[in-house]
């Protein structure tokens, strides 16, 4: 590997989070392109007009980043919008491109970054970082394509999930015993439906423990996985990033015992509470804590789990015992006073600052490679070592089995073990549109097995968007239908048009060969597995300006629909290329359509795929589960 187009430069004492591969000789200077502003801490780089911004992973807005304020700090906010500027993960990799020439930047601090991409000054970007123990890295290349290359050879592999893990998921916040999930996988097969994995969310556990599960609930749990199993279905459990307190449960007492807690100032372990009451959190950047709850999901992976989603591992805080203790003495001085306006907001803030306080990841520590290091330091690395735990560990122990895994947190490096959910979304056609912005920024930082809960997991979904979240659905590695507890059910079964979800589903299994080729080639070549057109046309300026239109492997172009009540939308051809409207994998026209402007019509069962010339899009026989695929005989369109 070719690496004399990376430059790296330091500042403090960075941390070695493991988000990097390969050792980079450091550069003296500051960064090209950029100056850096000491008392501030802060990095600024001219942007010129032609400049778009491509990047950041996991984030709000559009595909092309510029114009907005993202700050780097894990955060669980399931309702986000356009103004929230931090999501569940961080990725600190941006591509910086006029169309001719780009260069990417890599910030590793695994604490807060704050970067202003044209915000407060729309010709600036400038990048704060408060605790500057950093390692900077700027790429240049000769495209896109080229600068993301070399990023991913610099992190490494991405991660590459059981084939099964292409097939259909279906999950809720809700199943709450053997007989629901009996009752999901029959409401598939009386319909025809395929499916793959039904995932099982926090109701599983005994009082929500990790690795444990109900007995009453679930009886007899190693049978059911296998009853499950000889239907085609592989349960996916949740695991949760929070130990609950408990005489006589074993992860807290061998925790307690082995000092693998975070711990407080004063040394005694951290109590916060999250939905087992009050618990622990794991140090999983002390090795050792990590080896030890690696160890743990093999109690699961014994009686034959193949799968796992890791959770609220920002960590997301419901509150901690000190700052709760804070809050009632501050609450006693409310009482019986009458209180004005202001007073009442101080009230309701007081209130309000009880979850996820910035204030409480400072109050605790980890053992970092034998160094004490304040939480909110290295906070976006939590949900990475809770992930590299598992994933050493199922190397380790399950070592000829491929284990799905996937996380909610994320930094980079994390990649390399495990994919991502985009977190708690809402049933908004918004956020559909959302997760088609977040698909390609995602493969560009190695999250290549990614995808959002279809749907939508808070609010109530309609027939429509999730037919047209399917549609894009069907195009994302992980392709999971999830919803929060109170809200519409929403498997597909529930819905009017169930021949319509059929067809989509099949559809996707039809797909699943192009699918999982072209994410393989993505991993083996540390490409994208999906790009925004102007990575691939770069001659062509319309390009630079389609956000809703997306490069999906080598082949094909999608274009969703993701408004309510449209049955067609305006599609932009960069060159010639053959319509595919598909009803089903049998059912479909196909028109060759030219270079430019086009309104094409797609009802609401319709998906539109555009085939590019010289290029090949194949199509198998789709079957109930992935591994009955016929990937022998495959029909071809191009
Ligand atoms: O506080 O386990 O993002 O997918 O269904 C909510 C319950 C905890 C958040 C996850 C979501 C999951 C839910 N969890």
């Amino acid at each position: 590997m070719k690496t004399d187009n990376i430059k790296k430069f330091t500042y403090g004492t960075p941390y070695s989070t493991g988000a990097v591969v390969k050792e980079i000789p450091v550069s003296e200077g500051t960064p090209d392109r950029f100056t850096y502003d000491k008392e501030t801490e802060t990095f600024s780089a001219p942007l010129k007009k032609a400049d778009n911004i491509y990047g950041l992973g996991e984030t709000v807005r559009g595909i092309n980043k510029r114009g907005w304020l993202y700050i780097s700090n894990n955060s669980d906010n399931p309702h986000h919008e356009e103004t929230t500027n931090s999501l569940y993960a961080s990725q600190n990799f941006l591509l910086v491109d006029d169309g001719r020439e780009c260069y990417g930047i890599f910030i590793d601090n695994p604490g807060r970054v704050e970067f202003d991409l044209g915000y407060t000054d729309p010709d600036k970007m400038s990048i704060s970082i408060p605790d500057n123990d950093t390692s900077f890295y700027v790429i240049e290349g000769e495209s896109p394509v080229d600068v993301v290359r070399s990023f991913r050879q610099l992190i490494g592999k991405s991660y590459v999930p059981p084939v099964w893990a292409f097939g259909y998921g279906q999950s809720r916040w809700g199943y709450k015993c053997a007989d629901d999930i009996r009752t999901v996988e029959e409401k598939y097969r009386e319909l025809g439906i395929p499916l793959d994995m039904i995932y099982m969310d926090i109701d599983y556990m005994q009082d929500f423990k990790d690795f444990t599960v109900n007995p009453e609930r679930f009886p007899d749990f190693e049978n059911f996985v296998s009853e499950m199993k000889s239907k085609g279905i592989r349960l996916i459990p949740i695991i949760d990033a929070g130990v609950r307190i408990e005489k006589g449960y074993d992860v807290y007492e061998e925790g307690v015992e082995k000092g693998y807690f975070c711990k407080k100032e004063n040394g005694d372990n951290l109590v916060a509470a999250v939905w087992p009451g009050k618990v622990h959190f794991p140090d999983f950047l002390n090795s050792a804590a990590r080896e030890w709850f690696g160890d743990k999901y093999k109690v699961l992976t014994d009686i034959g789990i193949e799968g796992f989603w890791n959770d609220m591992n920002e960590p997301a805080i419901f509150y901690t015992e000190d700052h709760l203790n804070e809050v009632f003495a501050e609450l006693k001085d409310y009482e019986n006073k009458e209180l004005d306006i202001w007073g009442f907001f101080q009230f309701t803030d007081l209130l309000m600052s009880i979850s996820n306080n910035p204030e409480d990841y400072r109050r605790f520590f980890h053992d970092f490679d034998g160094v004490k290091v304040r939480h909110d330091k290295v906070h976006n690395l939590y949900g990475f070592y809770m992930t590299r735990s598992a994933g050493e560990a199922f190397r380790r122990n399950v070592p000829d089995k491929d284990i799905l895994m996937f996380s909610r947190a994320s930094y980079t490096g994390m990649h390399r073990y495990g994919g991502v959910w985009t977190g708690d979304n809402i049933s908004w056609w918004s956020h559909l549109l959302l997760n088609i912005h977040q698909m390609p920024s995602l493969s560009m930082t190695g999250f290549i097995y990614s995808g959002a809960d279809i749907g939508g997991f808070g609010g109530n979904t309609t027939e429509d968007l999730m037919m047209r979240w399917i549609e894009f659905g069907i195009f994302t590695p992980l392709f999971r239908n999830h919803a929060a507890l109170g809200t519409r059910e929403q498997e597909l079964y529930q819905f009017k048009r169930t021949d319509d979800f059929k067809n989509l589903i099949e559809l996707r299994y039809a797909l699943i060969p192009y699918i999982r080729d072209s994410f393989m080639k993505a991993v083996n070549e540390d490409s994208m597995y999906m790009k925004p057109l102007s990575f691939e046309y770069r001659e062509d300026e319309r390009c630079r300006e389609i956000e809703d239109q997306l490069l999906v492997g080598d082949s094909i172009m999608v274009a969703p629909v993701y408004e309510q009540n449209k049955t067609g939308r305006n599609v932009y051809l960069p060159e010639k290329m053959k319509m595919i409207r598909f009803r089903s994998f049998s059912d479909y026209d196909e028109e060759v359509l030219e270079k430019g402007d086009h309104y094409i019509k797609a009802e609401l069962n319709e998906v539109l795929v555009f085939i590019r010339p010289g290029k090949e899009l194949p199509l198998a026989k789709p079957a109930r589960h992935v591994d009955e695929i016929d990937i022998e005989n495959l029909v071809v369109l191009y």
